[in-house]
């Protein structure tokens, strides 16, 4: 038989920080009250997590990365909004939000958690920060929850 090693939803004590990008606030900032809710409803005491301001989704990585090696959290959760706009520009923010947050969980070994939208629209984006498609901020911070939880496992 084999063995199956899977993540809770629990809290566990575990330490939080989310990593958030000023850039198109007005939709971040829904995100990370789904995010906060999330924890809360998991049984995460809201005083012990810490909420890390970066200017945009390109600065979250080395945030990310400072919060990982301190060995201060179980997991990071990393939020942003990248908008299609008339230049090329979304695809550099794109790929460099998300190969960096990648690069830092393998890196640190400490799950960093991609709760980074990507549309080509405004509206795209309101609807996946608490509207009609969910909230990914929620989503995010339950993929934190069951990571931190996998890796005392592992
Ligand atoms: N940052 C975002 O978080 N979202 C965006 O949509 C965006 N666009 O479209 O440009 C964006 N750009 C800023 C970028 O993340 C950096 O903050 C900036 O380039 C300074 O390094």
């Amino acid at each position: 038989m084999p063995t199956h090693v899977e993540g809770d939803l629990v809290a566990d004590d575990h330490r939080f920080a989310i990593v958030v990008s000023r850039f198109n606030e007005f939709v971040t900032e829904s995100m990370v009250d789904g995010a906060l809710d999330t924890l809360a409803r998991h049984g995460v005491d809201l005083d012990e997590v810490t909420i890390v301001h970066v200017p945009g989704s390109l600065e979250i990585p080395v945030a990310a990365k400072k919060c990982a090696r301190s060995g201060d959290y179980d997991a990071v959760i990393c939020v942003g909004a990248v908008i299609r706009g008339a230049t090329d520009h979304f695809d550099y923010v794109c790929s460099g939000v998300s190969s960096g947050t990648m690069q830092t969980a393998l890196d640190t070994e400490v799950p960093v958690i991609f709760g980074v939208i990507t549309t080509d629209t405004i509206e795209q984006a309101i609807e996946r920060a608490g509207t009609k498609a969910g909230n990914k901020g929620s989503d995010a911070a339950e993929a934190a929850l069951e990571m931190a939880n996998l890796m005392d496992q592992l």
